[in-house]
Order: structure tokens, then sequence, then C-alpha cells
């Protein structure tokens, strides 16, 4: 089986002292460069929203960061404003191997979608296209570190796991948010959709 290393969203803004900062989320990444060695392949995907994103608490006057709004495409979690496309709260944390990836995925650049999963924007049918990328290099495995734990890294392990990847989440080389029992319900859930947590 032909895997590949899939490394989400470990960026600025949710490291300590981010915009939607996850605790921990930079003790992950001694790791998740030690872990790059043991792959032939490296993804890393990037949260990247244009300023006034759908997804942001300051574009719904009145609302404020984790509340829920309902949106075309269903319930949607109000972020304070977070990676926002150039910004230094975009960047990758300084620490990360960026250099390891052969692909760095971009995604929530559509201004009316949130998107969690690497696979899908959060209307669950707009592809980004990285099935098409691992579809056309033969890649079947993939382990899933990163940020956050119960909604990119979740979704993410879920959608892979409905495309017929074999998915492993490495749970120590991942952080949550952890919003009203998330963590538990993610982990829960990615285990019954077959995702193997390690
Ligand atoms: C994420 C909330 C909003 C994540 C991204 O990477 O888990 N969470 N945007
Ligand atoms: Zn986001």
């Amino acid at each position: 089986m032909t895997k590949a290393l899939i490394v989400i969203d470990v960026q600025n803004d949710f490291c300590p002292g981010g915009a939607l900062a996850v605790a921990g989320g930079d003790a992950i990444v001694p790791g998740i460069n030690a872990a790059m060695t043991g792959f032939s392949t490296v993804i890393l995907s990037q949260d990247w929203h244009p300023a006034g994103h759908s997804s942001f608490a300051t574009s719904h006057p009145g609302r404020a960061p984790m509340e829920m709004a309902e949106m075309p495409y269903g319930p949607q979690v109000l972020w304070p404003d977070h990676c926002v496309q150039g910004s230094a709260g975009a960047k990758f944390h300084a620490g990360l191997n960026v250099d390891r990836a052969d692909l760095i995925l971009r995604k929530g650049y559509n201004p009316a979608i949130d998107s969690y999963s690497t696979f899908f924007e959060n209307d669950r049918s707009t592809p980004t296209g990285l099935h098409g990328y691992l579809t056309e290099r033969g890649i079947t495995g993939l382990t899933m570190v990163g940020l956050a734990t119960d909604f990119c890294v979740n979704y993410s392990a879920l959608d892979a796991a409905r495309l017929g990847y074999a998915v492993r989440v490495e749970t120590t080389l991942c952080r949550g948010i952890d919003m009203n029992g998330s963590l538990a319900a993610a982990e829960a859930g990615m285990r019954s959709a077959g995702v193997t947590l390690a």
C-alpha cells in the first residue's frame, strides 16, 4: 500500500498566541517532523481564508465567536478571524519542516463556504482536488496529524474513510479545540467510521 502523511493546518493561528489557539498546538511540531521521515510522500494542508470569510463571527453582526450559525449548507461554528490569506497567522509554524512537502493544499478560500476537510468543503460536496491527486499517484493509505483533532483532522479522516482510504490518525501528534465535548465525539465518530486512532 502506498502511503502518505497528511499534516493538517499546523499554522501560527492554531498555535499558542494565535487567533484560534489550540492548547499545545506547537508541542506537536517536533514529533510531526520526525514522523515525516517514515513517509515517501508528505502533504501539508493550509487553512486559507479571504478577509471577511463567512465563517468569521465578525462577518455576522451581533454574533460572537464560538456561536453557531445556520448557513445554506448547514450549521457552522462562527470563528474568530483566523488564517487570513497572506497574514502571519496563516503561515506554517516556523519549526515545521515545510521543505518535505510534495504538495501544499490550501482550503477555505471560498468566501461563502468553510472547509474543515482536506477533501470537501463544508457543504460536503465541493471537492478540494486532493482525492484526484492521491488517486493519480496511487496513494491508498493515509496517516493524519495536526490541528485541530475535533475539526479539520476529524472531517478529513471521516471523508477519507468514506472515500475508501485506509486512515490512521496519530492522536499524540494532534491537538483539539474541544468545545462542548467535541473532542470525545470526534474520536468516537472516527472510530465508528473505521479510522484507526493511534
Ligand atoms: C480549523 C476551525 C476553523 C481547523 C480551521 O484547522 O481545525 N478549525 N478553521
Ligand atoms: Zn478556518
